[in-house]
């Protein structure tokens, strides 16, 4: 399988040196001190991934010829592509960026409709924030950003070069998207499952029989999700002339908007959690993990565990991308979600909870079942939970053991305040988790996205402090780099260990 990637953009916009830097492995220091040639024609390069059997093909179109890859039957290239990047120069006029991208809109469109859009408004170290704030909204008025198309803000600068650098490992994720089916389907299974509120919300009043003909979905899972959104005061149910007429309350109108926006698999990042609103350089950053969730199987909310007051809350509304407002947000409706999805998982083809998330790139939720209860956890998106997921299950399997009596009687009576104090200890707990977390990465006996990050500019330092002299030296850096850039796209931590190891010992060896 292959498959296509194609950069496009005006001449000088920086396709070039982004292809190099992230595919190729060059110094991004050095390309920025020493401009290069522009592009005559096209070149490629097909990127092999062997841990998941795959080629990518990628493509630079020089942008001295984009009227003939544009304009002339050479746009017939973009046919069956996967990915456009369109690269624009940010500090470009307003007009210049709508205009191209307007171009390169209705070519995928007219050609090939299913291809990803992914405009990079590049080399914002050159711009004010002020500047960055302008562009969002015009952008914002000229284009809706949905899944086929995505603004990212990018630099290969310092300051900027991690961020970039975690764009393009999305970027490589969604191209490869289709190869890893199980993610795949879970991704239109929760978007399915939001219509229900959707529905609601854009009908005003809809009745319960239109409901289970508009949504196609099994009629128990609508049926349950109603009833708990009835129990929560969310929505109201009218009987008037033998049928049922559903209605949003005004507190789950305010919640549901938001809600329906938010719910998407984290596995997977999608792009649209990077969209144009979301901040570059000031996100919080989350701690490894931050809290949990426990619910019973019906979805009811029996205990939170955080890292300290409110970090649930805090961190779920900052990832929510376009959050200009503070929005009440309930945290309760999450365990609703998941009992929902989890109770008809067979009828819905899921296969596999744990998969799914909020959307946003600094939260990522994880689904633990136990028998009788559910345990969602929250935590940072870089984070490899295969090292650390055993403990997790051990310390609830434990806690449901020990206090079975408690959480039997809280879900009994209603009444939680037995189980009140094992959110002390649960902090404790959580603490601790995060601190043999950080251990075990700092001692490196576990590598996780975060750390591959921070690897992968040190060995972009590190291709700048060779001497110029070992030449056969600083090809095995550019290949180290992009080895990096492979081993996180097919999550090989053991890869990740390797390629540390060998940077360390060629810095040994070669800078002093
Ligand atoms: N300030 C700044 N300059 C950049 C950045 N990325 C690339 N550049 C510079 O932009 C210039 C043009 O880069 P190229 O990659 O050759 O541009 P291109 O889009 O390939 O141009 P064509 O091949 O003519 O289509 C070079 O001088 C790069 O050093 C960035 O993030 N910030
Ligand atoms: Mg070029």
């Amino acid at each position: 399988m292959s498959e296509k990637i194609i950069f496009v953009g005006p001449s000088g916009a920086g396709k070039t040196t982004l292809r190099k830097v992230f595919f190729e492995g060059e110094s991004s220091t050095k390309l920025l001190e020493y401009a290069l040639e522009p592009t005559y024609g096209e070149e490629s390069l097909i990127m092999r991934l062997p841990g998941l059997n795959q080629d990518v093909g990628i493509f630079d179109l020089a942008g001295q010829e984009n009227k003939r890859w544009l304009d002339t039957d050479e746009k017939r290239i973009f046919i069956g592509t996967k990915l456009i990047l369109v690269v624009i120069d940010i500090s470009s006029s307003y007009d210049e960026i709508v205009k191209f991208t307007r171009k390169i809109i209705d070519l995928r469109d007219a050609l090939t409709p299913s291809t990803f859009i992914f405009v990079l408004l590049h080399k914002i170290d050159l711009v004010s924030e002020k500047k960055v704030r302008e562009i969002k909204s015009v952008i914002k008025s000229n284009f809706s950003n949905g899944s086929l198309l995505n603004f990212l803000f990018t630099s290969l600068k310092r300051e900027y070069f991690a961020q970039t650098f975690s764009y393009f490992i999305d970027i490589m994720k969604i191209c490869l998207q289709d190869i890893l089916p199980d993610e795949g389907l879970l991704l239109n299974m929760v978007d399915e499952s939001l219509k229900i509120i959707q529905q609601i919300d854009s009908e005003v009043i809809v009745s319960k029989d239109d409901l289970y003909e508009k949504l196609n979905r099994p009629d128990k899972l609508v049926n349950f999700l109603i009833e708990s959104l009835v129990n929560k005061g969310h929505v109201e149910i009218k009987n008037v002339e033998n049928k049922d007429l559903l209605s949003l309350t005004n507190k789950g109108r305010v919640i549901y908007k938001k809600i329906s926006k938010d719910f998407s698999p984290a596995s997977f990042d999608k792009p649209e959690s990077r969209s144009i609103t979301k901040k570059l350089t000031v996100e919080e950053k989350a701690p490894s993990f931050i809290g949990a969730l426990i619910a019973n199987k019906d979805g009811i909310s029996l205990l939170n565990i955080e890292l300290f007051d409110n970090a649930l809350k805090n961190f779920i509304s900052q990832s929510v991308p376009n959050d200009d407002t503070i929005i009440p947000f309930d945290l309760e409706l999450i365990p609703m979600f998941i009992s929902a999805l989890e109770k008809f998982s067979l009828e819905l083809n899921i296969q596999d909870l744990t998969g799914f998330g909020l959307k946003g790139s600094n939260l990522k939720m994880h689904i633990f079942s136990f028998d009788n209860y559910t345990v969602t956890i929250f935590m940072n998106p870089n984070i490899n939970l295969k090292a650390i997921e055993n403990k997790i299950n051990n310390y609830f399997k434990n806690l449901f053991e020990a206090h079975k009596d408690k959480f039997e009687m809280g879900i009994k009576t209603g009444k939680l305040d037995d189980l009140f104090p094992l959110k002390e200890t649960g902090r404790t707990w959580l603490e601790e988790l995060n601190k043999s977390y950080q251990n075990m990465v700092f001692n490196s006996e576990i590598m996780d996205k975060e750390n591959a990050q921070v690897l992968y500019s040190k060995i972009d330092d590190l291709y700048d402090d060779i001497n110029k002299e070992f030449s056969v030296t600083l090809e095995k850096v550019k290949k180290l780099k992009v080895d990096i850039m492979k081993s996180i796209i097919e999550k090989d931590f053991e890869e990740l260990k390797k390629i540390s190891n060998i940077a360390q010992e060629i810095k040994n060896r070669f800078v002093t």
